[in-house]
């Protein structure tokens, strides 16, 4: 017999197939009969559809099993509502499930509360707490224990942390790698925001396009600010959304009526700047190029730090080569586990 563990990792992997955009979290489930074969596997594939839970019973089904009896291990507890799609707890217990483990218990008050109604059955339903269950669904946990979509900030800078040399210029810091893995970033969130400064000193498009190939799925793109910016790129295709203020409480408000669980703040370094003195960056993505420019505009401004042991100290480090430039990407919010 493989420990749960096992079984919850695996779980954890079908959940990745799943897309990290999305009001919903990412879901695996496994079905694993008494002598240890897998029955059905199934991973949930976005808001509106199928939960992973009914995915890994029509999955056993159509392989012609018959799981009464059989264990479930599902990488976030079972829902017990009824949203967009009917409560998990039914389709486990008129499938006549055995047992289940659940690698996170459910943080959403909508849906939670799944394990207790499984138990309630005579179901042995239990949390097997999972590292990995939970890392996959870090930021979209993170927005949900926050009450706020979960923000990532991301700029490119040189290796002295300047984003723009003292003329303005600011194309390219970073090289080709760089550049489109931001682009893969973009596919993976449900919104870009930058100031209105950006809009008008760059005029960018914020779309996602890695290999340069427009991506089925195009984040929200969001301009905060009080300042025109008529005639922009941004606006030609009448999609983006203008957020008529400064605050970044309030723009991160608009956004989560809208539903976006992650954001990615691409400056420039006034509006990077406000996100990180209001304590509202969960995750920084620095792009370091191998350049020097000794003068020009700073990464990030004035925080109100005066001392080293104030400094905003970020964990689990990445550090990804990209061609000549280094990803760095740390964790400023605590997992919410
Ligand atoms: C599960 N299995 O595969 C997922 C769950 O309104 P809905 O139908 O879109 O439900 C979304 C909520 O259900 C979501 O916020 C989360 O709490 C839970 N997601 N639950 O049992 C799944 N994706
Ligand atoms: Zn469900």
């Amino acid at each position: 017999m493989v420990a749960a563990e096992s079984w919850l990792d695996r779980a954890a992997a079908l959940a990745l197939h799943g897309p990290a955009h999305g009001p919903n979290p990412r879901v695996g489930c496994v079905i694993v009969g008494a002598d240890g074969a897998v029955l059905g596997e199934g991973w949930h594939r976005g808001a509106g559809t199928p939960h992973a839970e009914p995915a890994a019973l029509a999955d056993a089904a159509r392989r012609g099993h018959d799981v009464a009896g059989a264990t479930a291990y599902v990488s976030l507890e079972p829902c017990a509502h009824t949203g967009r799609t009917g409560p998990c707890t039914d389709a486990l217990t008129a499938a006549r499930i055995g047992a289940v483990r659940y690698g996170v218990a459910d943080p959403n008050p909508q849906a939670a509360g799944g394990g207790e109604v499984l138990r309630g059955r005579g179901i042995d339903a239990s949390l097997a707490p999972h590292a990995g269950c939970a890392d996959v669904n870090r930021r979209w946990l993170g927005s949900v224990a926050l009450g706020r979509p979960w923000v990532i900030a991301k700029w490119a800078q040189t290796l002295d942390g300047r984003t723009a040399a003292a003329d303005g210029t600011s194309f390219w810091i970073t090289g080709d790698e760089a550049r489109d893995h931001a682009h893969h970033v973009r596919t993976q969130v449900d919104a870009i925001l930058v100031g209105t400064g950006t809009v008008r000193t760059d005029d960018p498009l914020l779309t996602a396009r890695p290999a340069g190939v427009p991506d089925p799925h195009q984040p929200l793109r969001a301009v905060m600010g009080l300042t025109d910016t008529p005639g922009a790129r941004i606006w030609e295709d009448g999609t983006a959304l203008r957020l008529a203020t400064r605050d970044p409480r309030e723009a991160l408000d608009a956004l989560a009526a809208r539903e976006v669980r992650t954001v990615v703040v691409e400056g420039g370094g006034t509006v990077t700047t406000a996100f990180l003195r209001a304590g509202l960056v969960d995750e920084v993505h620095a792009y370091i190029a191998p350049a020097l420019l000794g003068a020009g505009t700073r990464a990030v401004g004035d925080l109100g730090i005066g001392t080293m042991s104030d400094a905003l100290r970020g964990q689990d480090v990445t550090a990804t080569h990209l061609g000549a430039d280094t990803l760095v990407t740390a964790f400023f919010t605590r997992g919410h586990q």
